[in-house]
């Protein structure tokens, strides 16, 4: 059932000239907590210091790494926007993850404690994990596999899919991770543009209790035009599925590297040597494959890691819940932790399998000390209800991560206060797939946190908020967020396509980076993100922040989740549509709620932002990494063909929504 007003500015509704972007209040302040301030890895001295010198802070957070030959320059911006830093260091990226643990006696800790969806674990200590890159760098070379080429890897959560990436960067060859569950369309897309020579799969994977297939899909990506380039597949076994095999192509991982030596020697490699070819889901077009290489990027995502979680390797247990085929995967699960020495959970499923208390109960077993997840996935486990956290013996855990979308005050709250026993502070991190690692977010032992904001840009990062333009906004003021120097962890281009890259990303303000998110800056100057610039509604002239409603939408208590869209309008240009997820004793046929949901957006952020429509689903469209696609309910609003859906999770759920729902007027 939908719920229909016509009176989206109904008649005694002022709609107020103030920006909206200012209307929604949040006053909840939390402050760090004391014994972690006390002892926290970073002060806020590390501001100043930043700030006084930016080149020279990062010199010295370069040095947290293991160089075979130090840098002596810190960046080359002559030829901007292409950066190139500590140019004339050399270093070798996997040695800095794994061997230098070994070497200074840290063998026997865990690197990874991997937890499979049926409930199989295992852990791999720092020794472990050595000789298993080293004999995969050892399987890659003989394989024919050599530095600056791209091997493709498409594989499931298991510890394989780290050290497939720790292999090919030892051997100074770019991996190109593609999303288990993307469709063979999409792998061969990046196949090509990134002309893999080698793809690295799985039988398949342990996905909602069953076993998921995974080499079918390479299989049939490697029958289309443009892969030729790809002469091996290596295939690692997990479910012991049968598999179609290609003689003389496929070969499996236990096979080719079970008899490698665990020795190799990891060559020192320059640090703007390719890392890896990441492409960004794009709404439109061809996906952007994003190039990030060796020194910069590994000195950005092993110091946030180390700031912003306040790691501490020796006693702390990580869990990061994002898959490896999303950024952060990449910066958070594999080269952040493990440049560190942390130890971590990696676990292969989805959270309610078995049970809808999965998540907390490896959380008890391992004693995770330091979460990290999505926003869509706290909303998820509020849906599912308290009680279930609260079965679990959560006491372990002292820092608790957002990433991915802006995080709803409510879903904030809820976080700090059912998994964080009111104590864990939370810094939502804000970055992207191109900056690398995390560039705004609050430290857990320096700033008193705002529900739904990330706060500030960290030490040596340069972020602000400017209008059309290219003014910056004062305190109080909305606009687009851009960051304005360059930093270590940056994309070097979008791979084979420099103009792209310019046009993207430093053509709509010169000089500065545009990040296409809509941001506000408060009266401290704290920085709250808004949502996509493509998401953006204008409602009678007026711009509105989807994420905006929809944190309003969610404060409600009878909804779980929503995602609201601009529906074209004749007469207000847009409309503000709203697809809301009911919690469980709401009635989706209650007329009165829709009344009450408007009303509240309403009181909120002021008449102009009520929805015209609220349709109630029961889900709603996501990428993998947990983003909802608007641009598919925006579809649905305007009753239009839907758009391109293979980068959605569960493409039945448009199927869902669309049949639930009455035409639009
Ligand atoms: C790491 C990652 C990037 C986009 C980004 C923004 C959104 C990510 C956020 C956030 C608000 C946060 N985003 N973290 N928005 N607050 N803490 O997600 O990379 O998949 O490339 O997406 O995600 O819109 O521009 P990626």
């Amino acid at each position: 059932m939908a719920w229909d007003t016509t009176d989206t500015l109904g008649k005694g509704d002022v709609v107020s000239n103030e920006s909206l972007a200012n209307l929604l209040k949040e006053d909840r302040r939390f402050a760090p907590p004391a014994d972690l301030a006390a002892h926290a890895n970073v002060t806020a001295e590390a501001y100043e210091q930043a700030k006084a010198d930016r080149l020279g802070f990062w010199a010295a957070q370069a040095r947290r790494l293991t160089w075979a030959t130090e840098p002596t320059e810190t960046l080359d911006w002559s030829n901007p926007p292409f950066a190139k830093w500590f140019k004339d260091g050399r270093l070798n990226v996997a040695y800095n993850c794994v061997d230098r643990h070994v070497e200074a006696g840290h063998g026997d800790r865990v690197a990874i404690h991997f937890e499979g969806e049926p409930g199989d674990s295992r852990a791999i200590t720092y020794a472990e994990l050595k000789d298993e890159v080293s004999r995969a760098a050892n399987a890659l070379t003989e394989l024919g596999v050599s530095a600056g080429d791209r091997v493709a890897v498409y594989l499931p959560m298991i510890p394989e899919a780290v050290v497939a990436m720790l292999a090919c960067a030892r051997i100074g060859a770019a991996h190109s991770v593609v999303f288990g569950g993307f469709s063979a369309d999409a792998i061969a897309a990046r196949i090509k543009d990134a002309d893999a020579k080698l793809v690295i799969t799985a039988d398949g994977g342990y996905r909602r209790g069953k076993p998921s297939a995974l080499k079918p899909a390479v299989d049939e990506a490697l029958s289309r035009e443009g892969t030729q380039g790809v002469a091996k597949v290596l295939v690692v076994r997990r479910t012991e599925q049968d598999v179609a095999w290609t003689e003389g192509r496929d070969l499996w991982w236990h096979d080719v590297v079970g008899k490698q030596s665990p020795e190799h020697t990891p060559e020192a490699f320059e640090a703007e040597q390719p890392l890896f070819v990441l492409y960004t889901s794009g709404t439109t077009g061809k996906p952007k494959g994003i190039l990030h290489t060796s020194g910069g990027y590994l000195t950005q995502a092993s110091y946030t890691h180390h700031a912003v979680f306040d790691l501490k390797p020796e006693t702390d247990v990580y869990w990061c819940t994002a898959d490896i085929g999303w950024v952060t995967g990449h910066s958070y699960i594999t080269y952040g932790p493990l440049s560190n020495g942390a130890t971590q959970v990696i676990y292969e499923g989805t959270p309610d399998t078995p049970h809808q208390g999965r998540f907390w109960e490896i959380v008890q077993k391992y004693g995770v000390t330091i979460l990290y997840t999505a926003p869509t996935a706290i909303r998820t486990f509020m849906k599912w209800g308290d009680d279930i956290p609260a079965k679990f013996d959560l006491s372990s855990l002292r820092v608790l991560g957002s990433v991915g979308e802006p995080i709803n005050p409510e879903a904030w709250v809820w976080y700090r206060k059912h998994i964080g026993a009111d104590k864990c502070p939370i810094v939502d991190t804000w970055w992207q797939t191109e900056t690398g690692a995390m560039m705004i977010s609050p430290l857990p032992g320096v700033t008193e946190t705002k529900p739904g904001s990330a706060q500030r840009a960290l030490p040596g990062v340069a972020a602000t908020v400017v209008d059309d333009e290219a003014n910056e906004v004062p305190d109080g003021g909305g606009g687009y967020l851009v960051l304005t120097e360059p930093w270590p962890s940056m994309l070097r281009t979008i791979w084979g396509d420099d103009q792209r890259f310019i046009d993207t990303y430093w053509s709509r303000f010169e000089g500065k980076y545009f990040a296409g998110d809509g941001a506000k800056k408060d009266d401290d100057g704290d920085i709250w993100l808004l949502g996509r610039v493509d998401d953006v509604m204008l409602v009678s002239g007026h711009n509105i922040s989807t994420t905006e409603v929809e944190s309003a939408l969610v404060s409600h208590p009878s909804v779980a989740e929503a995602a609201v869209v601009g529906a074209a309008d004749e007469t207000t240009g847009q409309a503000i549509v709203a697809f809301v997820i009911l919690r469980g004793t709401a009635d989706a046929d209650d007329a009165e709620l829709a009344g009450q949901l408007r009303n509240h957006v309403g009181t909120a952020l002021g008449p102009i932002a009520k929805p015209k429509r609220i349709l109630p689903v029961a889900e709603l469209p996501k990428t993998r990494s947990g983003k909802i696609m608007r641009r598919l309910l925006r579809d649905v609003a305007e009753n239009r063909q839907l758009g391109d859906v293979t980068t959605l999770t569960d493409s039945s759920v448009m199927d869902l929504i669309q049949t639930k729902l009455p035409a639009a007027p």
